[in-house]
């Protein structure tokens, strides 16, 4: 019997391991010209993997806390990955001149630790 539990207990903890590293997914869409939602909360550490709808035309998205800059294809959704860095306030914005709004498509990480 104290076999079988060490035995499942061995099979069980890489399911785990895995689990724990798998990112957040976080569903945003990006839009003349803003970014819903334009606050994203994350905890300090977290594996995160936004998922990023762009329909009207392309835009992008800048995210220089943790060195992360795409163009967003109109039609598409895009998958962006990282780690939340350090507890604080960042801005990420669109890094692609997508018309005239382009200045004021921004948003806020808030980052916490949780
Ligand atoms: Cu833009």
């Amino acid at each position: 019997m104290r076999g079988y539990r060490l035995l499942t207990g061995l099979l069980i903890l890489p399911f785990l391991a895995v689990a724990a590293d798998t990112p957040r997914e976080i569903p945003v869409v990006a839009k003349n010209w803003e970014y819903q939602p334009n606050v994203i909360e994350l905890c300090s550490g977290e594996r995160v993997r936004l998922l990023i709808e762009t329909q009207d035309r392309d835009h992008g998205f800048e995210f220089k806390a943790v060195g992360v800059k795409v163009k967003l294809p109109k039609g598409k959704t895009t998958s962006v990955e990282f780690t939340a860095p350090a507890p604080g306030t960042y801005e990420f914005k669109c890094a692609f001149y997508c018309g005239k709004g382009h200045k004021g498509m921004k948003g806020q990480v808030v980052v916490r630790n949780c």
